[in-house]
């Protein structure tokens, strides 16, 4: 490859050094005006007499009063609820044979990324844990400029065509008239244009799976969903998909657990991460890729084309390329976040489109958003948007200019600057687009190899576990059962009976709709094992667990308990009634959270651990109860030691069985209990053990 040497010296921290520079430090330093002039007083206006009329000359009031005035821009459209960081990209091995994408060459080279994660439908002070597909942007700082991976965690969209967005996203906005229900899809215009627009058919299936509720957004999938290319050096171009694959793993929280969570924590999400990352516990994802040849763009019973489809992966396998890491929390969330412009159509040479008519379509949206949200042309120049590398062209001036371009010549041709800035040739780093041949008659039409709405939505249906199955059952009964109109809830049954029979039958009678015909549906048998979160990566990494403790707990287990959770990751915090230390026999340890400030469902696992003056304390508080009882109707890992078990809800000694009442010491259903001194260590093993498998789906509830 060769390498411009204008643009050679990219690394890991090129990003952070350039926002180094507009950084801004307040400490130590005095108050000024915008002006830079030293302020002398900030209580009070100015005023004629202490209990006069204030004056107009009072600059540093109408400074101070009008930059507050201006200080909201308008949220985005969608995606409006978002959190982002830093980190950065690193290839594992040189894609030169497919792409000429110098960020993903040189298996040396660090690209500095910053990733904004989000919900769709919410206001921006919307809660996290809501269920709705997520964004996963990543803006890829090149040395050939940005690439920006504006993608979702689905693999599909609801639409096909970008002329139905702004329907699609007006039925699921609260609804105009009332502008109810927030950051919702449960009410009746989002299943009215569901049903009338069947193409959504296969993405409602994942909304309505656990992959619409993820436990962290360091714990989901990101999918560029469009069909992209890659372009080699020669010019040869081969159709690809793109996916984020999280080391931990993808997991999800239980829908309860998520309505709960919005309002014990709506920062729930960005907590996650930005905690992860301040404790050192970087998240990472692995970039795959799908490719197709161009001589196999139609050996497939679906169209490449055709954003409602995924390839399966047993089909076409994806290739793991390259792991980003994200290491660095933003500094200031307007700044970074807010202002955050992303494009699917900032590509780098090497990364084409294809004519998938959804991406073709958001190629002109996304420009065209920033400029009422971020008020001009110029947002390519804020901080967190410039490139790393030098740019040059004749845009010049509008709201906002940052750069002071020298000289008289604002155009190209010219004579006057030898033609500068002049284009690159393609061996100099120029973008050439594919030369795609395209012929055809100018028509409002979608191709016919569009028309398959219900096969990989059977596939996805399938491709689930029994229990994500019911999970499924109940996501719609939830949200069609919001519906007012009785209509509409039997449009959507009819809908998804061409989908699963038994779905619709058991949505309808859900809902109280009458049960459709079983004779239309799908009889695709094809399922894709990689669809099911049941298959995933499992890890007791970064996971957190509460400890219920009170004055008299046995402070030797938990103490050695505590220290093989931290060696294998897992973060323990203690819970009690009150903040403080709590005593031991044998030492004290710090209260983090008391049962007001946490709850069950911000924890993946609980622990209560021996001592009986402890447990007789716990047992007078009804949260301390309920917090076990909602982690064992949440399936997650409850752990007892000794006394600790006289905290199991009734529910859980009644699926546990005799063994549960009998035995000293076990390990089943997720409930780790240990009565004796002696297995503490076989206890913690088990607990570590128990945590990886993140929920316990065998328990009867
Ligand atoms: Fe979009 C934002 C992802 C279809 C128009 N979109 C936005 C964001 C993500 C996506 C992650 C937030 C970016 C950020 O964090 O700032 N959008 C998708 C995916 C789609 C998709 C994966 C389908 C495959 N979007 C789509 C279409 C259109 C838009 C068809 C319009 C033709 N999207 C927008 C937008 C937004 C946006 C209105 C709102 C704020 C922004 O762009 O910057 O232009």
């Amino acid at each position: 490859m060769k390498q411009d040497p204008q643009n050679k010296g990219v690394n890991e921290h090129s990003k952070d050094k350039q926002l180094d520079e507009f950084r801004l430090d307040n400490s130590g330093k005095k108050l000024t005006t915008n002006q830079g002039v030293k302020v002398s007083e900030d209580e009070h206006s100015l005023k004629a007499g202490s209990r006069g009329p204030t004056l107009m000359e009072d600059f540093h009031f109408r400074e101070k009063m009008t930059h507050f005035d201006h200080e909201r821009i308008p949220e985005r459209v969608v995606h409006a609820r978002g959190f982002g960081a830093h980190g950065y990209f690193q290839v594992y091995e040189s894609m030169e044979e497919y792409t000429r994408a110098k960020f993903l060459q040189d298996p040396s080279v660090k690209t500095p990324v910053f990733v904004r994660f989000s919900t769709v439908a919410g206001s921006r002070g919307s809660a996290d844990s809501v269920r709705d597909a997520r964004g996963f942007a990543t803006k890829f700082y090149t040395e050939e400029g940005n690439y920006d991976l504006v993608g979702n965690n689905i693999p599909v969209f609801f639409i096909q065509d970008a002329i139905k967005f702004p329907d699609l996203v007006h039925s699921f906005k609260p609804e105009p008239h009332n502008e109810m229900p927030q950051a919702s899809t449960a009410h009746d215009t989002f299943w009215d244009f569901a049903a009338n627009n069947t193409e959504s058919a296969h993405m409602i299936m994942w909304t309505m799976s656990d992959r619409a509720i993820p436990r962290s957004f360091r714990m989901m999938e990101g999918f560029g969903v469009h069909t992209f290319r890659f372009v080699n050096e020669q010019g040869k171009s081969r159709f690809v998909k793109f996916h984020w694959k999280p080391v931990l793993g993808t997991h999800s929280l239980v829908f309860d657990e998520a309505q709960k969570l919005a309002g014990k924590d709506p920062d729930f999400h960005r907590r996650d991460l930005w905690e992860a990352i301040e404790m050192g516990d970087y998240p990472e994802f692995e970039l795959g890729v799908q490719m197709i040849d161009e001589e196999d763009e139609f050996s497939f019973d679906f169209d490449i084309l055709d954003p409602t489809k995924l390839w399966p992966e047993e089909m076409v396998p994806v290739k793991i390329i390259g792991k980003m890491t994200l290491n660095r929390n933003q500094d200031n969330v307007f700044a970074e976040t807010e202002q955050a412009a992303f494009h699917p159509g900032h590509v780098v040479p090497g990364i084409d489109f294809s004519n998938d008519p959804l991406l073709q379509g958001r190629l002109f949206s996304y420009t065209d958003t920033q400029l009422i949200r971020l008020g001009g042309p110029n947002f390519h120049e804020l901080p967190i948007n410039r490139p790393v590398c030098p740019f040059h062209n004749n845009q010049y001036d509008g709201y906002n200019r940052m750069t002071i371009n020298t000289g008289p010549v604002a155009y190209h041709k010219n004579s006057l600057q030898n033609n500068d800035p002049s284009p690159a040739t393609e061996e100099e780093g120029g973008y050439v687009h594919f030369q795609e041949k395209v012929e055809g008659r100018k028509v409002r039409q979608r191709s016919d190899s569009f028309k398959d709405h219900y096969s990989q939505a059977k596939m996805f249906w399938n491709s689930m576990s029994e229990v994500e199955k019911q999970h499924m059952i109940e996501a719609f009964r939830f949200e069609v059962g919001k519906v007012q109109n009785k209509d509409v809830q039997q449009q959507v049954v009819d809908m998804f009976s061409n989908v699963d029979a038994f779905l619709a039958e058991q949505i309808a009678l859900g809902v109280g709709a009458k049960v459709p015909d079983a004779a239309n549906e799908s009889q695709v048998t094809l399922s894709s094992p990689a669809l099911s979160q049941m298959n995933t990566a499992k890890s007791p990494k970064t996971r957190k667990i509460a400890i219920l403790a009170d004055n008299g707990f046995n402070y030797a287990e938990v103490n050695k308990v505590m220290e093989a959770l931290k060696a294998a990751g897992i973060t323990p915090e203690i819970v009690s009634k009150n903040l403080g230390m709590i005593k031991g026999d044998g030492g004290e340890l710090e209260v983090k959270k008391t049962f007001l400030t946490s709850h069950s469902v911000m924890y993946d696992a609980v622990y209560v651990p021996g001592g009986k003056e402890s447990i007789e304390a716990l047992k007078k508080v009804p949260q301390a109860k309920e917090f076990v009882s909602e982690a064992f109707k949440h399936f997650k890992t409850i752990a007892v030691g000794g006394e600790g078990a006289e905290l199991l809800p009734a529910d859980a000694m009644k699926s546990l069985g005799e063994e549960g009442a009998q035995s000293k010491t076990f390990s089943k259903m997720g409930i780790v209990a240990s009565r004796s001194e002696d297995d503490s260590s076989s206890f913690s093993e088990n607990l570590i053990n128990t945590i990886a498998q993140h929920r316990h789906w065998e328990r009867v509830i």
